[in-house]
């Protein structure tokens, strides 16, 4: 019989078998509640015993999935997730222990965790999908040119890289078994995965941002086909953590998709992108080639539903890059009169055409995943009565009085409270308090806008897809595609000012077409073929925009003043979805023709000349930084029509 520890949760006393992991764990009172050695020599023996579950809960095809890789790691128990309350209780009391989250008394039910330094964003360069042939993967860039499209790996690499880091890497833990559904269980637009992790930080995000546990072990159990994820947060080679409380290995992260497979494997960080295999790994990487195969769209947008003041209600997905205000628009209060919008998602769309030519969408998650700083209750009203609950924050600072605390709260916590920062340490404000990419992790749910169909298995129908990104000069707040082609060319050309989400370092215009660079499952090129296909499966096509809040004026100021008053521009693109005749033609494609974009009561806080300039010096070097982006990193998997685009562009430039 394995040793049982009493853990006290908020539901009492509970017993818990979770011992494996305090004795791996570097906290000094957590370590002295078992006696190590005699515990290790134990589970020598019970190699494969289940801690918590039964094999019967599994498929067979799960079994062999889950003994196969508790062969690999050799995990000192197996814990098979039902998802319930009780077990997140005392995974969260197990990690309270080992001193990876704290609990944040000033809210219900949140906690921040902290994560070693080194392990604070998506690690692009170090993320790889593997095929036989590289040209599956991306396209074969410029002589002399790196490639900026995504990774490639030979699966025998992979097979390398996976026993090299994976063997006995989850010795002294224990392996969770999280069975997720991306998208509502059941539904046909929905899919399955299996994620196998040594980490509890993993299981509880998971459980928030997934449907997870015993209804989707019951699809497993009626034989649901599921995407295999293996994650181990791992150790370095000397087997010395830094940061006891957050273990991973920085020096050996890497994170591999194999699409043949449906197969993902994440090695050395517990960070959410790199750690949450449903998120990026699953829903957008593997997502895109599964969609590629089966004629959908997996795309990194959010969607949210709108209605105008006479009550007519569209749906709009929208692609923006990592921490340029996707979920900020997901959850936007209209300024204008008599709107009202509500949220779907804000990150992650799973598209299709239905019977009718309709396309659908639903968000595959279950939580939001959202960049912390710059969300206030001036930005983000919504976020900010949907965090304090049941929420995981990880890297935020936190206050003398139990809350939490990161740049954009200045206003809303008390001038007397300390604040410790993202690190521990007490604020000196030599740094920002929050990292840059901290995040909060929380129930969709409990967002008090979300969309009475958020849920809904087939999906809400789109009526427009918006691109954008952070331009600060040239490109104008609003423009519309002239087509479904010339759309697809706007997606094809993004670019913006890059963030803290990744691990770059410096401001620069990044090319990020569709929002997807660090998410594309597959060749770029083919992935803009399968765009353009789409013009075969409808005759109803969504129109396709592009925005920017982002655009400043010569003294660095913003020229639009963004948030609720995005509504304003959501206005006339509804309007043009009702094909009002309020756009006239730029060479770039259609903006609001003089006097219809809605201003009132904000007239003279903007500058319609500068926000819509398009100054012809501008828009031939972005011409040609487009051109040369093709040319260099996508070359002959260019789809020709995308080329016939840019010289178009070209040419209407050049006529200015
Ligand atoms: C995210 C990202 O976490 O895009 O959503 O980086
Ligand atoms: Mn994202």
């Amino acid at each position: 019989m394995k040793p049982l520890l009493l853990i006290l949760t908020k539901r009492g006393l509970s017993l818990c078998r979770f011992a494996g992991d305090l004795g791996r764990c570097g906290n000094a009172k957590a370590s002295l509640s078992l006696n190590q050695s005699a515990w290790t020599a134990q589970s020598q023996i019970r190699r494969l015993s289940l801690a918590s579950g039964q094999w019967q809960d599994l498929s067979q095809k799960a079994e062999i999935y889950v003994k196969e890789n508790a062969k690999l790691c050799q995990p000192d128990n197996i814990h098979i997730c039902d998802g319930s309350e009780e077990e997140n209780d005392q995974l969260l009391e197990l990690m309270r222990l080992q001193g990876t989250i704290i609990p944040l008394p000033k809210y219900d039910n949140c906690w921040l965790a902290r994560t070693n330094p080194a392990d604070t964003a998506r690690v692009e360069s170090k993320t790889f999908i593997c095929t036989e042939k590289r040209s599956d993967t991306i396209p074969t860039p410029k002589k002399g040119v790196k490639g900026a499209l995504g990774n490639w790996m030979p699966p025998q690499d992979m097979d390398e890289v996976v026993r090299e880091r994976f063997e006995g890497c989850m010795r002294g833990r224990t392996m969770y078994v999280v069975p997720f559904s991306m998208g509502p269980v059941a539904s046909p637009l929905s899919k399955i995965g299996i994620e196998l992790t040594d980490s509890p930080y993993v299981v509880a995000s998971m459980r928030i941002m997934t449907r997870m546990g015993r209804p989707v072990l019951a699809e497993l159990a009626k034989g649901a086909e599921f995407v295999k994820c293996l994650h181990s947060v791992g150790a370095p080679q000397d087997g010395r953590l830094e940061y006891p409380s957050w273990p991973c290995d920085p020096q050996r992260t890497v994170i591999l998709h194999k699409p043949q497979n449906d197969e993902i494997v994440s090695y050395g960080s517990g960070y959410g992108g790199n750690s949450l295999l449903g998120k990026k790994c699953l829903a957008l990487r593997i997502g895109s080639t599964i969609a590629k195969k089966e004629g959908w769209l997996a795309e990194h947008m959010l969607i949210l539903g709108i209605t105008n003041p006479e009550g007519k209600k569209r749906y709009i997905a929208a692609a923006f890059p990592s921490a340029c205000g996707k979920t900020n628009l997901a959850m936007m209060t209209p300024s204008l009169p008599g709107y009202k919008l509500e949220c779907v998602g804000d990150d992650i769309a799973w598209m299709r055409f239905d019977s009718h030519g309709q396309l659908r969408a639903i968000n595959p998650e279950n939580g939001f995943f959202g960049v912390a700083p710059g969300t206030s209750r001036a930005s983000n009203p919504i976020a900010m009565d949907t965090i304090f609950r049941n929420t995981m924050f990880t890297n935020v600072a936190t206050t003398s009085d139990g809350g939490v605390f990161w740049e954009g709260m200045e206003k809303e916590v008390s001038p007397d409270a300390e604040i410790t920062d993202w690190r521990g340490n007490k604020w000196d404000k030599s740094g920002p308090a929050a990292h840059p990419n901290s995040r909060f992790c929380t129930p969709a749910h409990q967002c008090p806008i979300i969309d009475p169909m958020w849920e809904h298995p087939e999906g809400v129908p789109i009526s427009a897809i918006l691109f954008g990104g952070r331009r600060p000069a040239g490109v104008p707040l609003v423009y519309e595609a002239r087509d479904w082609k010339h759309g697809v060319f706007i997606g094809a050309s993004m670019r913006s000012e890059s963030t803290a989400a990744a691990e770059h370092k410096g401001k620069t215009i990044m090319h990020d077409p569709f929002a997807m660079r660090p998410f594309f499952g597959y060749n770029f090129g083919h992935y803009l073929d399968h765009w353009l296909s789409m013009e075969k499966r409808s005759q109803s096509l969504p129109k396709i925009f592009h925005v920017n809040w982002f655009r400043k004026g010569s003294q660095g100021e913003f020229l639009w003043p963004g948030f609720g008053e995005n509504s304003r521009v959501l206005d006339w693109i509804l309007r043009r979805l009702d094909q009002e005749d309020c756009a006239r033609d730029t060479p770039i494609g259609l903006v609001p023709k003089p006097g219809t974009l809605a201003l009132g009561g904000i007239e003279d806080k903007v500058d319609m000349e500068q926000l819509f300039d398009l100054p012809k010096g501008f828009w031939m070097e972005e011409a040609e930084a487009i051109g040369r982006y093709f040319e260099e990193q996508v070359g002959e998997d260019l789809p020709r029509e995308v080329a016939r685009q840019l010289e178009e562009l070209k040419r209407r430039v050049g006529d200015m």
